[in-house]
């Protein structure tokens, strides 16, 4: 009997052995576990390939107890969100996270300057957006874990150097790594014969250097990507386009912030809960604590317009910058 399986199978199997970390190994290796079709002529490769996943697990468990050695295709999430940003050398990669966080990353005139993944906070009103500095895209100098740093971020910054004479092969590098991610621009309509696992993420194009430009090189950047993407001209150096970015970075997201409150005590309103956009009174209620969750009875809503102090039930959908009290 033939095993019959699927060019995504095929696929997933290509990433497993291609993999370079235990991370990577063990997504792609629970993609073919997913994919695989479960019959009669399968079921020895599933098993099979269910016994390497356990052996997998088992390592990656020991090396996340013992060993120091931290996996760079994975940057643990902070704040509202996090934006990983992407271009080829010099592209001001490293000034852009900078220029927008408290991170101090080194910024070189010569490329490759940056080699491991390094996080910077971003201050946006009262909430913190992840942003994460990355080594150069490049032909044949792109570190391997970058495709799964990109797959793993909420969103992804396209960062460009107006000026630079190699645009479009950049764009192109690019574009060809954000397939290899397995990230698709939101922004794009999915096609009907999408792949699985495709990561349906905002990706945004960072024209930088604009400063040194008096707007033609823009222009030409902007022919220049993909039309679909939403395109900001910035300056790492002068912070032109930054203040218009950085509510973008947030909103992007599609977060909101609520505020919890104690009955008879005033909200905290300098700690907002950051959840899904789409989240109910229960979400907010089960991040609080499970118990209080479980224990719901009524929640009372201050918020934008039509809510001040009105009594609504667990299902109920939060809005942005709402101040719930929740009954237990
Ligand atoms: N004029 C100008 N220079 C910039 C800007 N952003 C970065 N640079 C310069 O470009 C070079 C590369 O910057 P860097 O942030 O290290 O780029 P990365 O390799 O993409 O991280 C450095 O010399 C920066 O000073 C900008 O907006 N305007
Ligand atoms: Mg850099």
């Amino acid at each position: 009997m033939t095993a019959n399986l699927t060019p995504q199978y095929h696929d997933a199997e290509e990433r497993y052995k291609a993999a370079s970390s235990h991370g990577e190994k063990l997504e792609a290796l629970k993609e073919m576990i997913a994919l695989l079709p479960k019959h009669k002529g399968t079921e020895k490769l599933y098993a099979d390939l269910k016994k390497r996943l356990a052996k997998l697990e088992e390592e990656t468990e020991h090396a996340a107890r013992g060993a120091h050695r931290a996996d760079p295709g994975h940057v643990r999430r902070e704040g509202a969100g996090q934006w990983v940003l992407l271009g080829p050398p010099n592209a001001g990669k490293s000034s852009l996270l900078a220029a927008l966080t408290h991170a101090r990353p080194e910024v070189g005139e010569y490329p490759f300057t940056t080699r491991v993944p390094l996080p910077g906070m971003m201050p946006f009103e009262d909430v913190q957006v992840q942003l994460v500095d990355t080594p150069a895209v490049a032909a044949g100098h792109t570190e391997p874990y970058l495709p799964n740093l990109a797959h793993n971020a909420d969103g992804v910054l396209l960062v460009l150097d107006v000026t630079a004479d190699d645009v479009d092969p950049s764009l192109a590098l690019l574009d060809e790594l954000l397939g290899r991610a397995r990230v698709w621009p939101r922004t794009r309509p999915l096609p009907r014969d999408a792949p699985p696992f495709l990561a349906h993420r905002p990706v945004l194009v960072l024209a930088n250097k604009c400063d040194l430009d008096d707007g033609t090189f823009t222009e030409l950047a902007r022919e220049a990507a993909a039309p679909d993407l939403p395109f900001f001209p910035v300056s790492a150096a002068r912070g032109a386009g930054l203040d218009a970015l950085r509510p973008v970075l947030f909103s992007e997201l599609r977060r909101i912030r609520v505020y919890a409150k104690e009955p008879g005590h005033k909200p905290d309103l300098g700690r907002p809960f950051v959840l899904a956009d789409g989240a109910t009174v229960h979400d907010l209620a089960e991040r609080v604590h499970h118990d209080v969750a479980a224990a719901l009875r009524f929640a009372r809503i201050w918020g934008h317009a039509k809510f001040d102090g009105q009594q609504v039930d667990r299902h109920h959908v939060l809005a942005d910058r709402d101040v719930v009290e929740l009954h237990a």
